[in-house]
């Protein structure tokens, strides 16, 4: 049975995102990085950013940081900062990436002293979220090898558990530690968090508390990301998402640009398992779309996220139920490409015109003017 309109408006004006704080500043290629005028220099113009997105969209919850990218002295101030924004602090990002000491891994090096600097700084993020109120860790880490015989896959997994245990004893009751994983890059022989499977077995190894986030651009080719978040969902473990889009790897390319379907499909899978209008699956978008206006490529990606969601729940469960039964591929096959093949942007404008919002968002917030003013306000 299908949803009827006022349901679907329902649905889409309780859908929440976060944004990510670095969507918003200056960031490039392997090869540069270009400067974009305008783009926000520190946390409290990123969360300035934010809340452009939010104020013609509605559909932003909180903006996640990255620690030191995003450190301040007052975290009060900035959560005040924030709130005087319509805004929260969202995940807390520790950095394992970007230190002379992890250049032979973070939370796996065989150094006693590297390896305790970077638990240190996790803990030290933790103490960040307990000053922001934010309720979720998210823990990627680039540690692994380049070369074969360059390290010993058992013996680093027994230092990775050990560090994500200390880290792990330090979480409030309330609060989540999302382990990100991801098949390569930086390291290009092994990477000691590669796939869903290694994350799944960290976090069952961990506890209730510790569960699996999927970013879009982090699989081999070909890799089939719904039947992941089936399996984690089926299992307690999917704690929730990095949304973005990939052609080759992990390029980190607005939302929807070139795998709209695949998105659908996970929001197929999603629904089996979650009411995504509940909130509690931390939804969050990790871009970084060097080539485009930050808050206009941050706009398209809310806006891929919510045509998504809302065709999603256009598939008739329970007739797709009955053609699975008798195995009638085709019919099966149907009912998820009419929902897919659905224009749902006329009860997106509708929910957004009830809520008092142009219908157009994009447009609203480039006819705004905000780009040339913060360009001319920031130099
Ligand atoms: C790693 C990653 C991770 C971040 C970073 C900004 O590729 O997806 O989530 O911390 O990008
Ligand atoms: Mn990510």
């Amino acid at each position: 049975m299908k949803l009827k309109n006022e349901e679907l408006k329902e649905k889409i004006k309780n859908f929440k995102v976060e944004v990510p704080s670095w969507g918003f500043s200056d960031s490039g290629t392997r090869f540069k990085v270009f400067h974009i005028p305008g783009a926000a220099r520190d946390i409290f113009e990123r969360i300035e950013d934010a809340a452009q997105v939010e104020k013609y969209t509605k559909a932003v919850s909180a903006v996640a940081i990255h620690i030191p990218w995003d450190k301040v002295d007052d975290w009060k101030k900035l959560k005040g900062f924030a709130q005087s924004k319509g805004l929260k602090i969202g995940a807390v990002n520790p950095n394992l990436f970007q230190d002379e000491d992890y250049k032979f891994g973070s939370l796996t090096n065989l150094d006693n002293k590297k390896r305790a600097k970077a638990i240190d700084h996790v803990l030290e993020c933790i103490d960040i979220m307990k000053q922001t109120g934010s309720k979720i860790l998210s823990l990627w880490l680039p540690d692994g090898t380049d070369y074969p015989g360059q390290g010993d896959f058992a013996k680093r997994q027994e230092l990775l558990i050990d560090s994500l245990k200390k880290i792990y004893s330090a979480l409030d009751d309330d609060m989540t530690l999302l382990i990100e994983y991801k098949f390569f890059e930086p390291a290009f022989y092994h990477t000691d968090t590669p796939d869903w499977g290694t994350a799944y077995a960290l976090s069952k190894d961990l506890g209730d508390k510790a569960k699996v986030i999927i970013d879009l651009g982090h699989h081999a080719q070909g890799t089939n990301i719904e039947f992941i978040v089936s399996m984690l969902s089926s299992r307690g473990k999917l704690g929730g998402f990095h949304f973005n889009s990939r052609k080759y790897a992990d390029d980190d390319l607005t939302v929807g640009s070139v795998n709209l379907y695949e998105l659908f499909l996970i929001f197929v899978e999603l629904n089996k398992f979650f009411d995504l209008s509940s909130g509690k699956l931390a939804l969050v978008i990790d871009q970084s779309a060097a080539m485009k206006p930050k808050i206009q490529a941050m706009i398209q990606s809310v806006e891929s996220l919510q045509i998504a969601y809302l065709k999603s729940l256009l598939v008739d469960k329970d007739a797709l139920k009955e053609a699975q039964l008798k195995n009638d591929i085709v019919l099966a096959e149907e009912i998820i490409k009419d929902a897919f093949l659905t224009d749902v942007r006329p009860v997106l404008r509708k929910a957004r015109e009830e809520a008092g919002l142009d219908q157009n968002a994009l447009d609203a917030f480039i006819k705004s003017g905000y780009e040339s003013m913060v360009a001319k306000k920031r130099g």
